[in-house]
C-alpha cells in the first residue's frame, strides 16, 4: 500500500462539482482517498488569468506505482475535459498533482516526486498543512507545516465557506 498526497487545481467550469465527481472516479480507478482538505480560493501563479483557481488536497491510499497512478489520473483529467498544452501553465478544468508519494523521491522526464514547485506555492501547502502538517519532505528534510511558515509566496489563498464546501 502507498500513501500519496495529491492536489487537485483547476480555474474553468464548475470546478467545486468537477472535484467532487473527479474524487469519486479517483476512488473508483486508483484507489482509497482516506484525506481530503477543505476548497481554496487562489489567485493564479506563474500565469496571467483573470480566473482564480480552486485547489483542495487530497490523501489516496493505493496498490498502485507512481507511473501507474499518474495514468490514471491523467485518464481522469482528460474525462473532464482537460486540454494540455505543451511546456506551458494555461487555465484548465481539472489539474491533478502527485506532491508526495511515500517517502520517495522520483525524477523521470514524466514525473517528478515530490512535485517539484510545492514548496514555493501557498497554494499547494496551506491545503496539504490542513491534512498533514507533520509530513516531512524527503528531500528538503522539512516537515508541511515548516515548508508553509518559510514560504514567502505572496499570492492570495482564501479559505472557502462552510456552505461552499464539498465535503461528503
Ligand atoms: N496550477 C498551475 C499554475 N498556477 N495557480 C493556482 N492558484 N493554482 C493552481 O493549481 C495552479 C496555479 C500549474 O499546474
Ligand atoms: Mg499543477
Ligand atoms: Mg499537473
Amino acid at each position: 500500500m502507498n500513501r500519496v498526497y495529491l492536489l487537485f487545481g483547476g480555474n474553468i467550469g464548475d470546478v467545486p462539482v468537477t472535484f467532487k465527481k473527479a474524487r469519486e472516479l479517483v476512488e473508483k480507478k486508483a484507489g482509497k482517498i482516506c484525506r481530503v482538505s477543505p476548497l481554496y480560493r487562489t489567485e493564479p501563479w506563474g500565469m496571467e488569468s483573470n480566473n482564480f483557481f480552486y485547489n483542495q488536497a487530497v490523501g489516496l491510499d493505493t496498490d498502485y506505482s507512481a507511473e501507474t497512478l499518474l495514468e490514471k489520473l491523467q485518464d481522469i483529467e482528460t474525462h473532464f475535459g482537460r486540454k494540455r498544452v505543451a511546456g506551458k501553465m494555461t487555465s484548465r478544468t481539472l489539474d491533478i498533482d502527485i506532491l508526495f508519494f511515500n517517502d520517495e523521491v522520483i525524477d523521470t522526464p514524466r514525473l517528478q516526486v515530490p512535485h517539484p514547485r510545492m514548496h514555493s506555492r501557498r497554494f499547494t501547502l496551506l491545503p496539504l498543512n490542513d491534512i498533514a502538517p507533520g509530513l516531512k519532505h524527503p528531500s528538503k528534510n522539512k516537515t508541511v507545516s515548516q515548508l508553509l511558515e518559510e514560504c514567502d509566496d505572496p499570492l492570495g489563498v482564501f479559505p472557502m465557506n462552510d456552505d461552499e464546501q464539498t465535503e461528503s
